[in-house]
């Protein structure tokens, strides 16, 4: 594969499972740069708390890019999130994600929509859910042309609210905002995809980020993804984003990250 690789940096401790680094910038992200990453796509919960000199002074020590900006761990840490029965609730989520929009220009990086649009439904209706989701991309992609936001789908087990390939674009088709496309991630893909090339291939034009890790979790190559397949897809699309890892670090954080690049350059064409 020839696509420019990035991996995972939690800016701050975090309990999301599938971050292979966390904190300890300057550290971090030399040992990325080291390991051959073209790039590091930064989780943030709330770009507000974060110490901008150390993280700009790491990242300009090491020149790599930052094609994009996680910010799940707002609905993961605080519970924040677009749809949710509280109006307070809601708004919070539209402020953070607002928030992101400077670094986002900074970077021209974009804003990640994973779980921060919501996990449940809870007591609302999947109609009223969907208005809400709508509102909220209007409140802020809406307002930003210039910023690119990507809509992860996500397996069944962790939302209710865009789990495949095909939800995501009836959704895309339903805002009709140039600067919103899809974040495809291979874990989830292999959950509820029938089949991870065609699901690619259905999605050429609106594809504007790209996560890898195996059926497991793990770094490609520790699974059953044929990630040859993948990558022959996100070709023929003629995909130029970054591919980037989010995997759990096992067996340790080094190897996953090291052995993601040794199997991945190895699909080279
Ligand atoms: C985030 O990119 C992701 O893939 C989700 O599993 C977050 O829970
Ligand atoms: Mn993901």
């Amino acid at each position: 594969m020839s696509h420019r690789l990035s991996i995972v940096l939690s800016v701050q401790a975090a309990t999301f499972s599938a971050l292979t680094y966390q904190g300890n910038l300057a550290a971090n992200l030399a040992r990325i740069k080291a390991l051959g990453y073209d790039g590091v796509e930064v989780a943030i919960r709330d770009p507000e708390t974060i110490d901008r000199h150390e993280l700009f002074a790491a990242l300009d020590a090491t020149g790599l890019p930052v094609p994009a900006i996680g910010t799940g761990q707002a609905y993961g840490e605080e519970g924040l999130c677009f749809v949710h029965e509280d109006k307070t609730v809601r708004e919070k989520a539209i402020a953070r994600i607002r928030a992101h929009v400077p670094l986002a220009q900074q970077w021209n990086a974009i804003i990640i929509i994973g779980l921060i649009r919501g996990a449940r439904l809870n007591a609302l209706s999947r109609q009223a859910a969907e208005e809400y989701l709508e509102s909220a991309l209007r409140e802020t992609a809406g307002r930003h042309p210039d910023v690119r936001f990507a809509i992860e789908p996500i397996n069944r087990y962790e939302t209710e609210l865009i789990c495949n390939v095909e939800s995501g674009l009836r959704f895309l088709d339903r805002l009709r905002l140039e600067n919103v496309g899809l974040l495809l991630d291979t874990f989830h893909m292999n959950i509820e995809e029938p089949s991870l090339a065609a699901s690619i291939t259905a999605a050429a034009g609106r594809v504007f980020h790209f996560h890898v890790a195996d059926s497991n979790r793990w770094h490609p190559g520790a699974g059953h993804i044929d990630f040859r397949a993948v990558f022959a897809a996100l070709e023929r699309i003629g995909y130029q984003g970054f591919v980037s890892a989010e995997i759990l670090p096992l067996p340790d954080g080094d190897s996953a990250a090291r052995d993601t690049i040794a199997h991945l350059r190895k699909l080279r064409p």
